[in-house]
């Protein structure tokens, strides 16, 4: 795999030729955060070596370089899940290149189902913490010490002066932001009543698939990390509402005002 991350790094490398200040990973219907990009290079997933294809509906296939606010970011529009049938290596793979390229930073995005009452659909959060219950971990396996280390310090998974500078861009842009825990699960099922029971008694505020092996990856890898959630959808273990993708897609989208601001501010002004 070592191989495969440090072709892939080599063919971006030759195509951007610059370090970006910044990676960004769009979450389910997310992607017009995109737009935002002054993109200096488009490729397509399909033509970068190594990359798998994305699958799910609401994640583009392109990775972006480009300017964002003055700063260079390398916006990945398309995430690859583990219920998709991808290993872990696989999933996070992007985020080894990514620290192969040499970004320091890296700013996640998610859709997710709110547990936390004071929630709404397309209410932002930004992730405090996380819950890993996730059934295979990123870092099983003989550990690449060049990465970083066999047992890793998770006592701060997202990083404080990135939340602080993300809480000062909604208060600037008057946006109703709150901090959670999210719960990572293998997914592709949405959650049962009983399920949401459990995620709230272990102290989850929202749910969700995806996350949370980029961000152990990263971590051990040492980079800054900060993860942004829509919630588009609401359970409770006294509450049984539908839902279905679609609907995911559209709370996401009726957020993204929202989370642009944010992140434009988070990249703006994070040193
Ligand atoms: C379900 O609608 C999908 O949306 C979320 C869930 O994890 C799941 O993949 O996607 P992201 O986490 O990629 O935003």
């Amino acid at each position: 795999m070592l191989e495969k991350i440090k072709q892939t790094a080599d063919f971006i490398k030759n195509t951007i030729k610059e370090v970006p200040d910044f990676a960004v990973v769009l979450g389910s219907g997310l992607g017009k955060l995109q737009d935002e990009v002054e993109a200096i290079h488009v490729l397509e997933y399909s033509e970068i070596p190594n990359f798998p294809q994305t699958t799910v509906v609401g994640h583009g296939g392109k990775l972006i370089y480009g300017i964002l606010e003055g700063k260079k970011v390398l916006m990945m529009s398309g995430r690859f899940h583990y219920y998709e049938g991808h290993s872990m290596e696989t999933v996070t793979f992007p985020i080894r290149v990514f620290h192969l390229l040499g970004i320091k930073n890296l700013i996640l995005s998610n859709a997710s189902g709110g547990i936390n009452q004071t929630y709404g659909i397309a209410d932002i959060i930004i992730l405090k913490d996380h819950i890993n219950m996730m059934p295979e971990h990123p870092l099983r396996g003989k550990n690449i010490e060049s990465f970083g280390p066999r047992f890793v310090d998770m006592s701060e998974p997202y990083n404080k002066k990135m939340i602080e500078t993300a809480e000062k861009a909604a208060a600037e842009n008057n946006i109703n932001i709150y901090q959670g825990v999210y719960v990572a699960l293998q997914g592709p099922t949405f959650e049962t009543p009983a399920e949401y029971g459990m995620i709230k008694a272990i102290g989850g505020d929202m749910v969700g698939m995806s996350t949370v092996p980029e961000v152990i990856v990263a971590r051990h890898m040492n980079m800054d990390v900060f993860c942004i959630s829509v919630i588009t959808d609401l359970g409770g273990p006294d509450i049984a509402l539908s839902v279905s993708h679609e609907e995911v897609l559209n709370a996401a989208n009726k957020a993204m005002p929202n989370v642009i601001a944010v992140v434009k501010g988070l990249v703006k002004n994070y040193q």
